[in-house]
């Protein structure tokens, strides 16, 4: 079922060649994710003509247009064909039961969705639940949980605030999405065990007309791109000729370390591609093979 937007949809693509109207990309309209993927968008040359003022706002520089909606409708969007492709959380498209429409993880908005119990009560796994009251927005991951773990529970489906259900007796337990633990914290409940754990992902229509595929496809490579360019740093050395070899087997890079001679006798300039996870780690180690003048940077695209 869509909601109803005060704005003229399109309807779904017509004909093979769906020609009826651009790329149409469903983002969140205003919330945690919203801000990450439209950065993520503008790394992928997507820059939109327009704020997001507008609930549909046309890119200037892909034939793609940005739709903004709220995150729990981006699925029923791109599952009805209004939209051809969307970004949300983990989270929601597994409660939705769309897992089959994610195409990539996209590695922001992490969080996990957990179980938790007042810090003084006991839990010793899953059976511990059995007989209580456990408050949540995600009541079929939960449901399925239970199911697992052959737990009978009583699910109590809130809209939100669900960390304050136990204080004021609602619930004995609580199902809710954490990322730092804080929220967990002030409201005296103690996180016991991890459901799923939670990024935004990238779904779309599993029949996308062709012109629609291909660009789906120069998004995926160029999102590719981008990951890899996170993962990774540039790093840039002077190093003496006769530690070469030895600070090379360090710095395997993307293919081997392009190394040059220097103006300098007896010295080369090494540049490779290492690890961004440990990159300072490789820096005490060339250091210590006599390594100076030790520049690095980020990346903006890793085409392999
Ligand atoms: O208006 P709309 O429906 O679009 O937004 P929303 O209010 O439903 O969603 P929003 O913007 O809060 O979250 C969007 C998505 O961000 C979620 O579906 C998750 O995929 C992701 N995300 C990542 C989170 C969190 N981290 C998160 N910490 N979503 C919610 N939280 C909340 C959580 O519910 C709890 O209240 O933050 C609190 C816990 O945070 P910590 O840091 O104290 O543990
Ligand atoms: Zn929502």
């Amino acid at each position: 079922m869509i909601p109803t937007l005060p704005i003229p949809i399109t309807p779904p693509r017509q004909g093979a060649e769906g020609t009826a109207r651009p790329f149409r990309l469903a983002v969140q309209k205003r919330g945690r994710l919203t801000d990450d993927s439209l950065q993520l968008l503008r790394d992928c040359g997507l820059d939109l003509a327009t704020h997001q003022a507008r609930l549909l706002v046309p890119a200037t520089t892909m034939p793609v247009e940005v739709l903004f909606l709220r995150d729990d409708d981006i699925g029923d969007y791109v599952r009805s064909g209004v939209a051809d492709a969307g970004l949300l959380g983990e989270n929601v498209v597994h409660e939705q039961g769309t897992d089959s429409l994610i195409v990539r993880r996209l590695g922001f908005g992490r969080c996990r969705l957990s179980l938790a119990v007042p810090r003084g009560a006991v839990y010793d796994g899953p059976a511990s639940l059995a007989g209580l009251r456990v408050a949540t927005t995600y009541p079929r991951l939960l449901a399925a949980f239970l199911e697992r773990h052959g737990v009978q529970a009583d699910i109590h489906e809130l809209r939100g605030s669900v960390e304050v259900a136990p204080a004021i007796g609602l619930a004995d337990a609580i199902c809710d999405l954490v990322s730092s633990g804080s929220t967990l914290f002030s409201n005296g409940l103690r996180e016991v065990e991890t459901i799923l754990p939670s990024q935004a992902v990238l779904i779309a229509r599993p029949d996308l007309p062709p012109p629609a595929e291909r660009l789906l496809q120069t998004l995926l490579f160029r999102i590719d791109a981008v990951q890899r360019a996170s993962d990774v740093r540039y790093i840039l050395l002077n190093a003496p000729t006769a530690s070469v070899d030895a600070i090379s087997a360090l710095l395997p890079g993307l293919q081997s370390p392009t190394v040059m001679p220097l103006a300098r006798q007896g010295w080369c300039s090494i540049h490779s591609v290492i690890p961004a996870d440990g990159s300072w780690d490789i820096i005490d180690r060339v250091r210590a093979l006599g390594a100076e003048g030790i520049l690095v940077t980020t990346i903006e695209k890793v085409v392999a």
